[in-house]
Parts: structure tokens; sequence; C-alpha cells
């Protein structure tokens, strides 16, 4: 067992930690104030690489490891989460999932666009009644010629208003449609579809400077090469976009509580009561230490996953592990900040209350805290079990 990073990891973790410093933490307080999304940051992100960061190189890809795609996340998310959301939807949910299940032909038309930011993707899986219950989607593909036609809506769809292209999950409607199971397919749809709209979300608690919305198919017809997978394999696919979307979230999440310690060491040494720094206090001592704890046995279940998907280990249960572990703690970590912080802590002059916003979210997508309690509960029961995968993510080193 082998548990030291390699000098491509350590480079690539500095190189998003500079990228961020530079290109995501000025300006940031003010967009989260107002609300406003940076269009820009997202090119800036492709030209980078790190939308590519795990891409083989064949398609325009940085050829890196999947363990350096939660280094990035970490790192990005580190300064803020909205940087790390574009990672989970465009190269965690919509990128890798293409390169799980797209044919050779669909892999060569979209992933070099997508490795470079060119395109920006996302991910549309969620409807106002269909959340943690995800098989009870309403959004129907028709069966029409040598295409589909999709109607209905998606909601809280990170990138609504800028991706050019979505994940599509929805029902197959005309002869399946009403027999007892429901058959599901996936479909990459483009904006520039005709009845194809979108809305942005307003009144957010937290990832203000992130862009949510909703997107309206009305009519929509996409090809049949559109489709990820066959018909009826819908489901999994979103479920295998979701083992890729959680880690990106398990390993922003880790993110979040090194953000709350850089905060709270200085702090803490900084500030002074009764002549002494507040960090010799033992209950201020004992909060920063739970951070620690959070920071380090996060990483260890976000290199475990990495690991597991570099040499093609189905990872369900270690992902959703990781992901109900690292949200959990980031939201504990941000919470005891604030404590740390006292009364300045409740207002945006330090970023402690945006690190508490913030990681509410994920404590809820992605899977819900109590969603992700239950399936590990049913896989140590016995009630939950995988089954080998149809298709499976190329394990690194890429051929
Ligand atoms: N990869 C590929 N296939 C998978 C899979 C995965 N990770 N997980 C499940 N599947 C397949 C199963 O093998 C099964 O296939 P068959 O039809 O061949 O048997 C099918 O998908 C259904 O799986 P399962 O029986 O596990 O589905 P459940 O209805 O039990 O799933 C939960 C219930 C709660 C796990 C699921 O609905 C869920 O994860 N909900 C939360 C959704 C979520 O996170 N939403 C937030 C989106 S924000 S982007």
């Amino acid at each position: 067992m082998d548990f030291s990073l390699s000098t491509e990891h350590n480079q690539i973790r500095e190189a998003a930690h500079k990228f961020a410093q530079s290109e995501i933490v000025p300006g940031l307080r003010e967009r989260d104030r107002e609300a406003r999304s940076d269009r820009g940051m997202l090119d800036k992100m492709g030209a980078a690489g790190f939308l590519g960061v795990c891409v083989p190189a064949k398609y325009g890809g940085m050829d890196a490891d999947y363990i350096s795609l939660g280094i990035v996340c970490e790192e990005l998310e580190r300064a803020d989460t909205s940087a790390r959301v574009v990672m989970s939807v465009h190269t965690g949910l919509h990128t890798m999932t293409l390169m799980q299940w797209g044919t050779e032909e669909q892999k060569a038309r979209w992933l070099p666009d997508l490795a470079t930011g060119k395109k920006i993707a996302g991910f549309a899986l969620t409807e106002p009644n269909a959340g943690s219950d995800a098989a009870n989607i309403r959004t129907t593909a028709i069966r029409d010629g040598d295409g589909y036609v999709l109607n209905g809506s998606k909601t809280w769809i990170s990138l609504a208003n800028f991706a050019d292209q979505f994940l599509v999950i929805a029902r197959l409607a005309g002869g399946s449609e009403d027999s007892k199971r429901p058959r599901y397919a996936a479909f990459i749809v483009d904006r520039t579809l005709r009845g194809f709209s979108s809305k942005a979300i307003h009144g957010k608690l937290g990832v203000r400077a992130g862009d949510t919305g909703e997107i309206f198919f009305d009519n929509v017809r996409v090809g049949e090469d559109c489709m990820l997978g066959e018909e009826g394999d819908g489901f999994r696919v979103a479920m295998s976009a979701l083992d890729h979307g959680r880690f990106t979230v398990a390993s922003g999440s880790v993110g979040i509580i090194v953000a709350c310690l850089d905060a709270c060491t200085k702090y803490a040494n900084e500030r002074t009561v009764g002549g002494k720094p507040i960090g010799t206090k033992q209950l201020v001592q004992q909060m920063i230490a739970s951070m620690v704890q959070g920071r380090d046995i996060g990483r260890l279940l976000y290199y475990q996953v990495g690991w597991m998907k570099n040499v093609g280990l189905r990872h369900t249960r270690e992902v959703s592990l990781a992901k109900w572990t690292n949200c959990a703690a980031a939201f504990d970590a941000a919470n005891k900040a604030i404590e740390i912080h006292g009364a300045y802590g409740y207002a945006d002059e330090f970023p402690v209350e945006r690190y508490f916003r913030n990681s509410r979210g994920a404590v809820i997508y992605e899977g819900t805290h109590e969603i992700h309690t239950i399936v590990q509960a049913e896989y140590e029961l016995g009630m939950r079990a995988d089954k080998p995968l149809k298709h499976t993510l190329p394990t690194w080193p890429f051929s």
C-alpha cells in the first residue's frame, strides 16, 4: 500500500492553488454579495487545463489521473465553491460520464471541446418532484423517426444559463411509459436546439457566485446519435454520473475545511483575550483539532476513491461514504470557524460566513445526508449490492 502522492499530484495542487489565488479570489466577496457569476472564469479554467484534467491526451485533456481531479477540486473549493461546482458538473457529471458511456464516435465528437473548455457542459437529472427520488422524473422522450422529442423541465441545474450542452435524463414515453417499470434514456442536448430555454434561480443561501437555474424542453428534437447508452440505460447513466459528481463534491469539501483552518489558525494566533492568543484556549484548540480530523479523514476517503477509479474498481459505496462524511465535516468545520471568529465570523469581512453558507448546499445536493446514511446502512445489512457495470470509466494510465 502506497499513500504517497506523486510529483505530478503536487504540481497540480500547486497550479490549482495559484490559479485560485489569481483568478478566483480577486473580486469574490463582491460577486458573492451581488450574486453575480463570472462566465470568464470558466474560460480561464478551460485554458488552464483543469476542465480536462482527467481526460486522455488523445482528446485534448491533461491526461492526469482521477486523484488529480480530486486535488483540483480541493484547491478550487478552498477558494470558492462556485469554481468547484464547475468541475463537478462539467468534468465529473458530464465529461466523465461521456468517457464511461460514449461510443468512440461520441467521444471524438464532444470530448475535445469539453476538455479544453471550448464548450461548457451541465447535468440535468433533478426535477421539481424528483430529487432524492430520482426515478420519479417526468421529462419525457418520445421516439420520432431517427430521433427523440423531449418535453419537460429540470431544476437546480448548475450552469443552467452558461452551459452549451447538458446530459439530460428523460423517461421514455410511448410503449413502455405505462409499464410497471419505467424506462429511461440519457441524451446530450445542445442548448441551441429549438424549444430549449433556461431561467436563473435567485435568492440562494450559498454558492451565490455560481450560476444555477431551471431548464425547459418544449418539443426539443434530439438525434438518436445524441443518446448515451441504449434505451433503458438512462437511470444507470445517471447513477454512474453521480459516482463521478460525488467524488468532486467529497474532495471539494476537504477544500472548505482547509480554508476554515487557514482562516482560523491565523485568527486564533492573532486575536488575544486577556493578553494571550485565543489559540492557547483549550476549547478553541478542540475546534481546530476537529477540523484537522475532518481534513485528514476526508483526504484519505477521497484519495481511496480516486485510486479505485484509476484501477477500475466499482466504488459506488465508497464514494457515497466519502461524500456523506466530507460534506458533514465541512459544514461542521465552517460552523466552528464562525464560533472561533465570534461576531467577526457573522459578517463578510471574514470569509468564514461564506464557507458556512456554501458548505450547507453540499449536504443536500448529489444525494442528501439522509440518502447516503440509508445507502451505507443498506450495503452493510446486505440489502444493497453492486453488480458489474455495463460500461466502465477508462482506467488510468490511459492507453
Ligand atoms: N452505476 C451504474 N449503474 C448503477 C449505479 C451506478 N453507480 N447505481 C445503480 N445503478 C443501476 C443498478 O444496477 C440498477 O440497474 P438494474 O436496473 O439493471 O438493476 C439501477 O441502476 C437502479 O439502481 P438501484 O436499484 O440502486 O436504484 P434505487 O432506486 O435503489 O436508488 C437511490 C435509490 C436513493 C440510491 C437513488 O435514487 C439516489 O441515489 N438518489 C439520490 C439522487 C441524487 O443524488 N440526486 C441529486 C442529484 S444532484 S446532481
